[in-house]
């Protein structure tokens, strides 16, 4: 039966008796790793995950969650994970949005997360840390065969929710071709193979860990080392028996703060990609300067997969997030017309190409928003091509702050500190950040004759939304700046934040 994604990526290593995923305490080959996605495809089905179903994964980081990827791609269903940190409410409105038939969660969250599968019909399963939980045990009485689903090119393969300007998350729909032809144009751009070694220690319910890791990993059948989190420790002991690293900016200057890491430790490393956020070109410069390593930056997006990417071969140029990859089309558009811009001139970046996804699930209106009738996606970030053909991000249109390469929607925050007894109106802003590259700062304004208490704030904004949305300092004002039209002005909080 033909299965797009999982014949490309899974099916040919079936056989592999090399290591896969190295993880603390075994090392998992290609077979066992898809024999054991195999059983965990039983159990899918067993409990009535149909093609096409979502199934919601909100667990910690294990290779068996990994397996369970693999193990939705082959029963023709929709992988749906989720940020760990999320609190109830955020996951009240996933449940609710994505209605799937299958949520598997932490043993310590699956009484919140019954509760919340019993209105749609869901099935809950549990999934830990050491891989243990009710999928591992259901798995390992089935049969280690399964007869592959078939899913063509355009069918669903996963829906990741990406937060929007209006506060409202929105489920990017992923198809099996946005999926294999992404990795595919990764494989060729970064001549990724099976000698290969990769550090992973990026979450893998993000596009970046999951997507351009584990699938360009999976395509070429390299070995992962397979870390729980980021680790300085471990990282400085893998990378001297590795060959590539895939990291957000936080990974590179906390690497650089560290006196241990040097050209010893990365001598045998083939590439250290950057992408997620922007990289300082002080960081890529400190970086080539430290290893005699250039960091090579690329930019993607939930919605478009990978899009550009700095050489492999040829100039790495700092500050510059390089060119489109195969079978991409990147053009940059005057932001009121859509016209498209001649090289030089900033506007809006666009993209086109077999990585762009299917639209917003449930939501025509945003996808004809956002999507153009003729293909391209309007990204929302601003830049610009130069006369060599390296683009570069200068800014955003959307008003969104980038934490430690978590995206978050300052609307979002807004909306629950507004809520908040004696808050009048408030505005949510990023200022630089030495780890995070940007941290989250709240300016509120007080009702008259009120006061604002710092601790309600900070108890509404615990039980509503994930930590790291979370302002690091507040800020009492008498008013907001405001432009003539009426909009608050960011840049003058940022640029007078002191702190
Ligand atoms: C953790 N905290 C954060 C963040 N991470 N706060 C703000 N921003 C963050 N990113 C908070 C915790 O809640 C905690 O708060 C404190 O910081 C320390 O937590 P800890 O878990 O120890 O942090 P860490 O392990 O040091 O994690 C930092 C990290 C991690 C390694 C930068 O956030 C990370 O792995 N980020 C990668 C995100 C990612 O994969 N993005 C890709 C998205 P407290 O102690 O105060 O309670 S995909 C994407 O963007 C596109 C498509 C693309 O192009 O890739
Ligand atoms: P996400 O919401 O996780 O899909 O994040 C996508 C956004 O991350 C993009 O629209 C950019 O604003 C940003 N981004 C990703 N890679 C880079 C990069 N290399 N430099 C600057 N921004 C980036």
């Amino acid at each position: 039966m033909s299965n797009h994604l999982y014949d490309a990526l899974i099916a040919p290593n079936t056989e592999g008796t090399s290591c896969f995923l190295e993880t603390d305490k075994e090392e998992i080959s290609f077979a066992a790793f898809t024999s054991s996605a195999a059983q965990m495809a039983h159990v899918l089905v067993d409990m009535g995950v149909k093609p096409g179903d979502r199934v919601l994964v909100q667990a910690p980081k294990c290779a068996e969650m990994v397996m369970l990827y693999a193990a939705t791609l082959q029963a023709g269903a929709v992988f749906l994970p989720l940020n760990t940190a999320y609190t109830r409410d955020e996951l009240a409105y996933f449940v609710g949005d994505a209605a799937p038939s299958m949520i598997v969660c932490a043993p310590s969250a699956e009484s919140e997360l019954s509760a919340l599968a019993k209105a749609g019909n869901a099935s809950v399963l549990t999934l830990d840390k050491d891989g243990s939980g009710t999928l591992s045990s259901a798995a390992k009485e089935k049969s280690k065969h399964f007869e592959t689903v078939a899913r063509d090119a355009e069918d669903l393969a996963a829906l990741l929710y990406t937060s929007g300007t209006t506060g409202r998350s929105k489920g990017a729909m992923l198809s099996h071709a946005n999926l294999s032809s992404n990795a595919q144009s990764l494989v060729t751009a970064w001549e990724l193979s099976r000698d290969d070694v990769l550090v992973h220690a990026l979450p893998i319910f993000h596009t970046h860990g999951l997507f351009v890791a584990l699938n360009a990993a999976l395509m070429v059948g390299m070995r992962v080392k397979f870390m729980n989190a980021f680790d300085i420790d471990k990282i400085l002991a893998a990378l001297p028996v590795s060959t590539l690293m895939m990291g957000v900016p936080t990974f590179y200057t906390r690497l650089l703060a560290d006196d241990r890491f040097g050209r010893e430790v990365a001598n045998n490393m083939r590439l250290f990609i950057s992408g997620s956020a922007p990289l300082l070109a002080e960081t890529h410069e400190a970086f080539t300067a430290r290893t005699e390593h250039q960091i090579l930056e690329r930019y993607g997006m939930t919605e478009t997969n990978m899009n550009t990417s700095n050489p492999y071969r040829g100039a790495r140029v700092a500050g510059s997030v390089g060119m489109p990859l195969e079978g991409v089309e990147v053009r940059v558009t005057d932001p009121s017309t859509g016209a498209p811009l001649p090289d030089g001139e900033i506007g809006m970046i666009e993209v086109r190409g077999p990585n762009v996804f299917k639209g917003y699930w449930k939501m025509p209106e945003k996808t004809a928003e956002e999507l153009r009738e003729n293909g391209f996606f309007i990204s929302g970030d601003l830049g610009q091509f130069d006369e060599n053909g390296y683009l570069s991000i200068v800014g955003r249109q959307k008003d969104l702050i980038i934490t430690g390469g978590y995206n978050v929607y300052p609307k979002e925050i807004e909306d629950v500190l507004n809520d908040v007894d004696g808050v009048r109106e408030s505005a949510v802003f990023g200022v630089p950040d030495a780890d995070f590259g940007e941290k989250i700062i709240a300016a509120c304004v007080a009702e008259t004759n009120s006061t604002i208490d710092q601790s309600a704030l900070e108890t509404a904004l615990a039980e509503k939304l994930a930590r790291f949305k979370h302002p690091r300092a507040f800020q009492t004002l008498e008013s907001l700046p405001r432009n003539a039209m009426g909009k608050v002005q960011k840049n003058i909080l940022r640029d007078s934040f002191d702190g």
